[in-house]
């Protein structure tokens, strides 16, 4: 199984604040909080999902895994946390307050030591049981990826019904494809356990 890449993982971990910020800081409003459709989310609740992997997922779960601690398990991340934590809030303070705790979370990180023997230690996740800081660390890359993914697929919804025969080039806007096999799940928010494989590509990102 490959390990942790420390360069390319911290590279593109780096850049998702800046992306995020030039992408979405002067969206309008009401862009900012559509959604797909009932019970999914919008671009609004998926930004404070990251904000608040930030502060309480990733790398508490890594000072557990590199700590002495007996106890070796992981508390539960609430994937629903954003419903309150965002409540009052702007899309813009989300933005800025993600890209102050990832830089906070990335000095932290530089400052460990990555050693193979390090990567391989592992923690205990309330669902999956073990797993290591190596895979971890890599689920906090693709975790990004995936929610850059579904803003895009969020962003490009309203647009299905106005492209006309074009639709047919826009796996984006489609229900039953989004890119090779996938289903994208569209009814179900992100990060919520699949039922089956198919849904896998978005919805099952469980952190
Ligand atoms: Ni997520």
């Amino acid at each position: 199984m490959k390990s942790f890449d420390r360069a390319a993982g911290i590279a593109l971990l780096r850049t998702t604040p800046g992306v995020l910020t030039a992408w979405l800081a002067d969206l309008a409003n009401d862009q900012a909080h559509a959604s797909e459709g009932e019970g999914t989310w919008s671009v609004f609740d998926i930004v404070g999902h990251l904000l608040h992997g930030e502060r309480t997922d990733w790398i508490a779960r890594a000072e557990i895994i590199l700590g002495d601690g007996p106890d070796r398990r992981f508390a539960p991340f609430d994937r629903f946390a954003q419903e309150t934590t965002s409540v009052g809030r702007s899309l813009q303070d989300l933005l800025q307050d993600f890209a102050a705790a990832r830089a906070a979370n990335l000095e932290t990180l530089a400052a460990w030591d990555l050693s193979p023997t390090n990567l391989a230690r592992t923690g205990e996740h309330p669902a999956f049981g073990e797993v290591t800081l190596a895979q971890l660390l890599s689920t906090w890359v693709a975790h990004d990826q995936n929610h850059l993914a579904q803003i895009a697929r969020v962003l490009a919804h309203p647009w299905k019904d106005r492209v006309g025969p074009w639709q047919a080039y826009l796996p984006i806007v489609q229900d039953e494809t989004y890119s090779a096999g996938s289903k994208p799940a569209r009814r179900a928010p992100q990060c919520v356990a699949a039922p089956n494989a198919a849904n896998r590509l978005f919805s099952s990102a469980m952190p």
